[in-house]
């Protein structure tokens, strides 16, 4: 339930005894709540892990701290002191500590951390108290990995100013594309009100870095639509407790609302009647919740209402809830995932890949200052693989966040496992040329490239009322590794994972290796033996989970593969196709346009081709189709005699639940295996090379 929050009790060694040296005792001035959250943090840390209470120093003992003070017979040393608070405050230890230089170097939320001889301290200085938090978090981090903190000399910034969470919980308490239980917000149409729960969840996300969350669907049904004005005291109380842990609430609303609510019979962006009736929701909105981050919208996607019904557009809509927001610092996040849903599946000239950009690049540069575009990853939806959207290196004028899904929807639902830390890092890492070769995605997402006001990064949750939070305990790799994302995105994802790994399970190297083996094979392994080469959507319609190569293929939702018995894959060349790879910049778009160019692992994205094309891989598609299945499943398997190489290693309980997990995805993995190969053979016609089992 603490999850990398549990503190296991560290090995003994000269670094727990260095540890144990400096913890004894801390100073701290503030009473400031989030301070005070810091406090209680580093002391159940310091008890869990270490095994000792810290003494809290009054301000009068602080001047004696005597260099040369004796030895306890617990091992804390009377000398040693751990110091924390805001620059300024009248802490005298980070007053001493830290000079105007090292001030000047710590942001908004960042944190400075200097193990300081002299005074025979280890500060934690910060610009307010979210950073001390934060600060407090590393340096707990730090202990938890087993760093030494003799010579710590740091200043920490996030890089990425906005770094949020969106959750897709509905009022009745199911959680649209949850795979962890149900919403631990609401039940059958009310607030549940466990306040310790809602605790503790900030507490997970802020230790993770998370600054912002919008605790409701973006999926706005009628009951939620309310969540603005009649349930606003209990969206009050969450975001209480909210901003102890430096996080922002944010709500998703009904476009459609002053409809809803009655006393403004239309929803039309430019009528004064509806923009002054926003107005006034936000002005009572600030009234109970004084730091409200502000609005998400789905508009005009998947059946949400929107401004096209007035004839309107996306900039109109956006700015004119910004416009509400604007006197209060609120933003809008408005959505990118627009594209049309009813589609023809006869109609060859549509391509769902193309909408985003479609329908937003001419906006460029119309939305107002606080208006945010959150934009998906990729240009379909969250498939194991994808091209990164187009729109990144498109929009120059306009505040944009990537939209990551933390929920394996498309990922094998938490009960495979798939880490997805390296398919986001690929994301950002991406080179857009929108301003030549240094134009990675992060740069665009973290707001330097353009010199934007808002940025960063958003992400579905996968989180739900299960004891665990995420169902597959391996998922909360995820979660955590979402969070350190976003706060660094340089961070690598053995790196994290490595963190995740030691934070959860304790210092033990070989089960590390084990598990950090798993993790990292994850992504790899569910690929191979779900949808090939990028071609994506083989899975049953609705729920999404589980193999069906034609699911999609005469549905309405735009997704589709176009297999054959001569070939598979889907055109988007300017040539022949539906010219979307005409969306990306110079290279970027000559790459994917050319067949022999484009990238394997996407070919199928962008090109339809027989099943005898030869890959660079050197083999045909065909014989990929049929190796990568054969190997998936049975690389599925080996993760599960990895993880049983644990028993009597980890703790039982998490031993059995992640066992359990991985038997289900070994057992399931067979299946993709054998419906995709079955029915690419029966396509096809071509023989295995290697004559394996083919029903
Ligand atoms: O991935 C799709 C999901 C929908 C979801 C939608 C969205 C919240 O299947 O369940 O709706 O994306 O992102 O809006």
């Amino acid at each position: 339930y603490n999850a990398w929050l549990s503190y296991p009790e560290l090995p003994q060694g000269s670094l727990q005894e260095q540890y144990v040296k400096w913890c004894g005792a801390v100073s701290v001035t503030e009473t400031d709540d989030t301070v005070q959250a810091a406090l209680a943090e580093w002391k159940q840390g310091v008890a869990s892990m270490l095994g000792i209470e810290v003494q809290v120093q009054a301000e009068a003992a602080l001047a004696d701290t005597a260099a040369n003070a004796p030895e306890h017979s617990d091992g804390t040393s009377a000398g040693h002191v751990i110091a924390f608070g805001t620059f300024g405050s009248g802490n005298p230890l980070i007053n001493s500590v830290f000079a105007e230089a090292d001030i000047r170097k710590v942001g908004r939320e960042g944190f400075a951390i200097r193990t300081s001889a002299e005074h025979n301290c280890i500060a934690v200085g910060a610009s307010a108290p979210a950073g001390v938090l934060y600060g407090v978090f590393h340096l707990l981090r730090l202990i938890g990995t087993l760093q030494p903190i003799a010579a710590l000399d740091e200043a920490v910034n996030p890089v990425n100013s906005l770094r949020m969470i969106n959750h897709w919980d509905n009022f009745d308490g199911s959680v649209e594309r949850g795979y962890a239980g149900r919403s631990f917000f609401y039940e059958n149409n009310r607030f549940i009100g466990d306040m310790e729960r809602v605790r503790d969840y900030a507490r997970l996300m802020s230790s993770a870095g998370i600054n912002a969350i919008a605790i409701n669907n973006v999926n706005v049904h009628a009951l939620e639509t309310l969540f603005i004005s009649e349930y606003l005291p209990q969206v009050a109380e969450i975001a209480d407790k909210f901003r102890v842990y430096g996080i922002r609430l944010f709500l998703s609303v009904n476009f459609a609302g002053p409809m809803q609510e009655g006393g403004v019979g239309t929803a039309d962006p430019l009528d004064p009647g509806v923009r002054t009736w926003w107005q006034n929701k936000a002005a009572e909105i600030y009234q109970v919740i004084p730091d409200f981050g502000g609005f998400v919208v789905k508009a005009d996607s998947e059946n949400r209402p929107g401004p096209f019904t007035y004839g309107r557009d996306h900039a109109d809509g956006a700015n004119m809830l910004a416009e509400a927001l604007e006197p209060f610092g609120g933003i809008v996040i408005w959505r990118c995932f627009v594209y049309n849903c009813k589609q023809d599946w006869r109609d060859r000239k549509t391509d769902r890949a193309r909408a985003a950009y479609d329908h937003f690049k001419p906006l460029d540069g119309r939305f107002k200052d606080n208006v945010i575009l959150q934009i998906k990853n990729g240009p379909m939806d969250f498939q194991v693989r994808e091209p990164v959207s187009p729109l990144f290196g498109a929009l120059t004028q306009t505040n944009q966040i990537i939209e990551f899904q933390i929920a394996q929807e498309y990922t094998g639902q938490q009960r495979h496992v798939c880490y997805l830390v390296p398919q986001w890092k690929e994301v950002l890492e991406f080179q857009t040329l929108a301003k030549g070769e240094a134009s990675p995605v992060k740069r665009i997402v973290d707001g330097s490239l353009w010199g934007n006001r808002h940025s960063g990064i958003a992400a579905v949750s996968n989180t739900g009322n299960d004891i665990n939070w995420t169902g597959h305990l391996l998922a909360q790799a995820n979660l955590y590794g979402y969070g350190r994302l976003a706060w660094n995105p340089e961070l690598s994802a053995e790196a994290i994972a490595a963190e995740w790994i030691a934070l959860t399970f304790g210092s033990n190297p070989e089960v590390a290796d084990v598990i950090s083996r798993i993790l990292l094979d994850s992504w790899e392994i569910y690929e191979s033996y779900t949808a090939p080469l990028g071609v994506g959507w083989m899975i049953n319609p609705e729920h999404h989970y589980g193999p069906n190569v034609d699911g999609y293929e005469y549905s309405q939702w735009g997704t589709y593969h176009y297999a054959d018995n001569r070939g598979i894959g889907v055109d988007r060349t300017v040539k022949t196709g539906t010219g979307y790879s005409a969306q990306y910049i110079g290279s970027n778009a000559a790459r994917y346009e050319s067949l022999e160019e484009c990238p394997d692992e996407l070919l199928l994205f962008f090109h339809h081709v027989p099943y005898t094309h030869v890959l660079h891989s050197g083999k045909t598609v065909i014989q990929h189709i049929y190796d990568t299945h054969f190997e998936g499943a049975q690389r599925a398997e080996g993760l599960l005699s990895s993880w049983q190489t644990l028993k009597d290693k980890v703790r039982e309980d998490l031993y059995v639940q992640v066992e359990q997990r991985l038997t289900g995805q070994a057992a399931h993995a067979k299946e993709w295996r054998d419906q995709i190969n079955t029915y690419f053979y029966r396509k096809s016609g071509i023989e295995d090379q290697a004559s394996r089992t083919i029903y």
